[in-house]
């Protein structure tokens, strides 16, 4: 046997006999984690070897975290042992046509948690089975970065409640087959978490959980190489802390201190948070900018192969302990290392950057090559795995397409990439968009793009204008741009407000906190729903019954779930076209990214669907393949063969 190997199999007959059968809950219980771990041990030794294998004390920090792995699963309640068995038996549940996903800020959705509770009746009409709640978690007070500088996995934000409201509406949202989705920011702590604290107070254990430096040599060295993240919110990507004389890393705000990974015990600690968090009902961790969890010099410190392994160690554990948990990445970054994150020992769900940016970039320039062109190389991941596909989030749109899949088709990435940002905050000729500007950096004239789908796609100027036609435009592109998103494969995501078209936000302009951060202008607060000043009531009444439709439909068709996706070649320049399912199970989309009509021709259509007549399933329309098929301005049509 290889060396790896021979290591994994000593360890295994040093360690395991020093686990016992009451610390995992005894029993069959017991049995059930012990059976785990034989199988995934290889995977949890591996991945651990190559982060840690040559620290002193590697064989000390492993059982460690066996140990810790044991009496958290000890502690995990009967309800999420037998939703774990059931997915393991359902291994593709997360694969299915039935999974719709929202998106919302408790307190700005609803109060706190235990309103949001009342709101899973109307999460129900649009047919929603899968609520990430953004972080909720306690941060300190004024600036959080949106509840992104965390103090404490194990606190709720007084505000909004606390982890037993979080249980009661976790078991209320299993009750009523909704999944919740979580947060998890383990590249970074807020400065106030208590790691953060003790280090402050110059407690050796806790200065080694972060990267503190003496001075600023290492520093200045690192920042030779690293991007800044929020350029218009400081240079650099260290923060000075006087108490203790060090310079700590902090790749995003100063308040937000990077963890320090090469220290095995803050895997373990990290690990430790995710297990109890779990255990509280999360059924998938959308963790946080997976690509900055190790640093090493000379590099951009951003993907590194060391960050993958953290995630996949941590995919390992939670196999163990948790196995109906999901991991999904976030990870915004160039498409080739979007896709590297994705895999079934890794993130099982990964957010679809790409098709985000480039249904923007399409809907500006009204032709759709770049982005079926990425599609058709880009979009196919590991089976096991699946897509979040989304229009607008709580953050900015940043250009990440790749520059290479670009310069095939003529086109300038960075060129490109100006325009699309004079575009988006409304400073190109013509351009229907009211979005802001975001962490524009002036050293490259780098920046992205905020505000919501509705003021991004005209919704804003058509009011301005008193334009009814504009108007209708702009609903058009909203569903026509989330209609691909629930049918393109994968799980769409609703950032919840944009099924009424709410508008930007300016209000953030007058907010202490706020001001500097122009996402907020996509952020607003909701509680008021469809009745909020943001809102206009017949666009709000047009774009939800939209969404409830779009919901039901793709909830009762197979074909929009565990199917593949293709992207076959279609002559014309401003339709976007994938064809979904095989055989007889076929759905054929076509979406009109232009103001244009559009004709395609029949025998095109044939060859897709090998059916002469069909059905368009947003509107029920029968059709005979004997003329053109007609496209109205951003119609997107869901053709089933009949
Ligand atoms: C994430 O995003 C979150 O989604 C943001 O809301 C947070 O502010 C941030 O992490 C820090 O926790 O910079 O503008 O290239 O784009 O990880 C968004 C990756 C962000 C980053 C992404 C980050």
């Amino acid at each position: 046997p290889d060396d790896i190997d021979r290591r994994e199999q000593l360890t295994r007959e040093r360690i395991f006999p020093r686990l016992t059968k009451s610390e995992a809950g005894g029993g069959k219980k017991a049995e059930i984690f012990y059976e785990r771990l034989e199988t995934e041990f290889p995977r949890l030794f591996r991945t651990l070897y190559h982060l840690y294998g040559n620290r002193y004390d590697f064989y000390y920090h492993l059982e460690d975290l066996l140990h810790r792995m044991a009496g958290i699963y000890s502690e995990r309640s009967p309800e999420l042992r037998a939703r774990d068995l059931n997915k393991e038996k359902n291994p593709d549940w997360y694969k299915s046509e039935k999974m719709v996903g929202g998106i919302c800020y408790v307190d700005l959705y609803a109060g706190d948690l235990k309103k949001l509770k009342k709101k899973i009746p109307y999460f129900k009409e649009l047919g929603l089975t899968y609520m990430h709640l953004m972080p909720f978690f306690r941060c300190p007070e004024g600036e959080s970065d949106g509840g992104y500088a965390v103090s404490s996995y194990r606190h709720v934000r007084k505000d909004l409640g606390t982890m037993d409201d979080l249980e009661e509406l976790a078991t209320a949202f299993h009750e009523h087959g909704i999944n919740l989705v979580v947060d998890f920011i383990n590249n970074h702590t807020s400065d106030r978490f208590k790691w953060a604290e003790e280090a402050r107070r110059g407690d050796p254990d806790y200065m080694e959980h972060y990267y503190m430096f003496p001075d600023r040599t290492l520093p200045d060295q690192y920042d030779q190489t690293l991007r800044a993240i929020f350029p218009e919110v400081r240079h650099g990507n260290f923060t000075r802390v006087d108490e203790i004389d060090r310079w700590v890393w902090t790749t995003f705000h100063s308040y937000q201190w990077d963890l320090n990974y090469r220290n095995p015990a803050v895997f373990n600690a990290i690990a430790e948070e995710l297990l109890v968090l779990a255990n509280r009902g999360v059924d998938v961790l959308r963790m946080d900018a997976v690509a900055f969890t190790w640093k090493k010099m000379g590099t951009d410190c951003e993907n590194l192969p060391e960050a993958h392994y953290i995630l996949q160690a941590l995919n390992a554990v939670a196999s163990v302990v948790c196995p109906g948990l999901l991991l999904k990445s976030e990870a915004i970054v160039h498409p080739d290392e979007v896709n590297r994150y994705i895999g079934s020992v890794e993130c099982q769900l990964s957010y679809n950057p790409l098709l985000m940016a480039l249904s923007w970039e399409s809907l500006a320039t009204r032709e759709t090559k770049l982005l079926a062109h990425s599609m058709k190389h880009r979009f196919q991941i590991d089976e096991n795995c699946s897509w979040v596909n989304y229009v607008r989030c709580h953050d900015d749109i940043g250009w990440t397409f790749s520059d290479e899949d670009a310069a095939e088709l003529g086109i300038h990435g960075n060129d490109h990439r100006s325009f699309l940002n004079r575009f988006y905050s409304g400073r190109f000729p013509g351009s229907f968009a009211r979005g802001v500007p975001f962490q524009h950096n002036p050293e490259n004239d780098d920046m992205r793009i905020c505000g919501s789908a509705a003021s991004l796609t005209g919704l804003e100027k058509g009011l301005e204008d008193n334009s009814s036609n504009d108007i209708d435009l702009s609903i058009k592109r909203i569903e026509m741009m989330y209609g691909v998103a629930y049918s393109i494969g994968g799980i769409p995501l609703l950032y919840l407000g944009d099924e009424w078209g709410v508008l930007n936000d300016y209000s953030y302009l007058e907010t202490p906190g706020k001001v500097h951060d122009s996402r907020w202008a996509h952020r607003p607060d909701l509680r008021k729903g469809a009745k909020s000043d943001l809102v206009v009531n017949d666009v709000a009444k047009r774009l939800t019954a939209w969404f409830k439709k779009m919901g039901a439909i793709r909830s009762s068709e197979p074909v929009m779930g565990n199917t593949i996706t293709r992207f076959p070649d279609q002559p014309d320049p401003h339709l976007f076209t994938f064809l979904r399912g095989q055989g007889a199970e076929k759905l054929l989309v076509i979406a009109n990214f232009s103001e244009f009509e559009r004709k395609l021709h029949n025998d095109w259509i044939t060859d897709q669907l090998h059916a002469v007549s069909y059905r368009n399933l947003l509107n029920g329309e029968h059709r005979s393949v004997h003329n053109e098929l007609h496209v109205d301005p951003y119609q997107i049509l869901w053709l089933k063969p009949v």
